[in-house]
């Protein structure tokens, strides 16, 4: 297929409830959303990039500038017929997953709707719903806390992710607990620890905890296996996996026995394949991350967690958590009997970008055909 044009729609949304990790709090979320148009089809992926670079270094501003300057130019007017077509395009540029993610995605999107077939039947998906949880930032207070898990418990959701940071674990997470337990509970620490707060996470081996995910520096994979070897809790990689070489260095040292998969963060789909069959052989177990998306990233993730070794509760939770309104429909309900989300079964990814609601969130917009390249 020729890649005709190419949209970005930058937009900002403020979230339902405040969001607030080791890191930051969030009170708004841009995005950057990728149209991918060939054969009157349009494929459509989000740079989920934050404004700032705290998660990782991306940005929206460093997306958009990546993507425009470099990637774009790279694939429009150009045919591609796989998603491997378009990744061999981007070997030039170093690092920058999330804006490599947005375009590559869009690309499996548009293939799979010109397949007519819906994106986890590419990915050779096993399962038409993802069980999935939600996570919960750092709350002011304890009784705060603990008021906002009753509130997600009593709508469904069946494991709990608690924020962390120091001078915000063993107390909180010990309440939780005792209010609950025998709910899956994990904790979230994005990089705020250091091995010399072993003791810590040795006392978190009481709490029958899920895992421990990213305690340690984010782009550490040494010093996690140091971790992992003085603690039975396992510990989960998020920020440190940046690829499927970081994957491969971190189950060969036994820094991790569990791996959040965030495709954005791996730089795409294709990516994301490789790292979640390497892991199956390894037997790493897996589950799908979340950076807060609107309902078109949302949708990518619902489908790549379909796969086989995505064993563990996923961080999709429902439109509704995140957003007022989102610019996708259909949006997505927790099924409260199995504390699961199901996945559209539509082309592509399933869901129907609404433009009417895109330029009302709207900040930015640029069109690109192959004449600009
Ligand atoms: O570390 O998993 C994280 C959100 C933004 C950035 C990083 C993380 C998160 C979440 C929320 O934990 C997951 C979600 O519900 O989208
Ligand atoms: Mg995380």
């Amino acid at each position: 297929m020729k890649i005709e044009r190419i949209e970005m729609h930058h937009i900002t949304q403020n979230l339902v409830h405040p969001f607030r990790t080791s890191f930051g709090t969030q009170v708004a979320r841009p995005a950057i959303l990728v149209a991918v148009h060939s054969e009157g089809l349009t494929g459509w992926a989000e740079c989920v990039a934050h404004s700032a670079p705290s998660y990782s270094y991306e940005t929206v501003e460093t997306g958009w500038h990546i993507l425009r300057d470099f990637l774009i130019p790279a694939v429009i007017g150009q045919n591609v017929s796989t998603p491997a077509d378009v990744t061999a395009r981007f070997a030039g540029v170093r690092g920058h997953p999330m804006a490599k993610a947005a375009l590559e995605n869009a690309v499996w999107d548009l293939l799979a709707k010109a397949q007519g077939v819906p994106l986890r039947q590419m990915l050779g998906g096993v399962r038409d719903r993802v069980e999935v949880g939600v996570s919960i930032g750092i709350q002011p207070t304890l009784q705060g806390l603990l008021d906002r898990v009753n509130k997600f418990v009593d709508l469904g959701y069946r494991r709990i992710k608690m924020k962390i940071e120091p001078g915000w674990e063993l107390e909180p997470l010990t309440e939780v607990r005792k209010q609950h337990p025998t709910i899956k509970l994990m904790a979230d620490a994005n990089s705020a620890f250091t091995l010399a707060h072993a003791q810590i996470f040795r006392q978190m081996d009481d709490l029958n905890l899920l895992m421990i995910e990213q305690p340690l520096h984010y782009d550490d994979i040494a010093d996690h296996a140091k971790l992992q070897a003085q603690v039975n809790t396992p510990i989960c990689l998020d920020e440190s996996i940046h690829s499927p070489l970081h994957a491969r260095w971190a189950i060969e040292i036994n820094a991790c026995k569990v791996i959040n998969m965030k495709v954005a963060r791996v730089g795409g789909l294709s990516n994301a394949v490789e790292i979640h069959n390497m892991a199956a052989d390894a037997g790493i177990k897996m589950w799908c991350g979340g950076m807060l998306e609107t309902g078109v990233g949302r949708a990518t993730n619902l489908h790549l967690a379909t796969m086989p070794n995505f064993v563990l509760p996923a961080d999709i939770s429902a439109s509704d958590r995140y957003y007022a309104e989102d610019v996708a429909e259909p949006t997505f309900a927790l099924n409260t009997e199995d504390s699961t989300i199901t996945v559209p079964t539509g082309p592509g990814i399933g869901v129907e970008v609404q433009m009417d609601r895109v330029e009302k969130y709207r900040v930015r917009h640029q069109a690109f055909t192959p004449a600009d390249a």
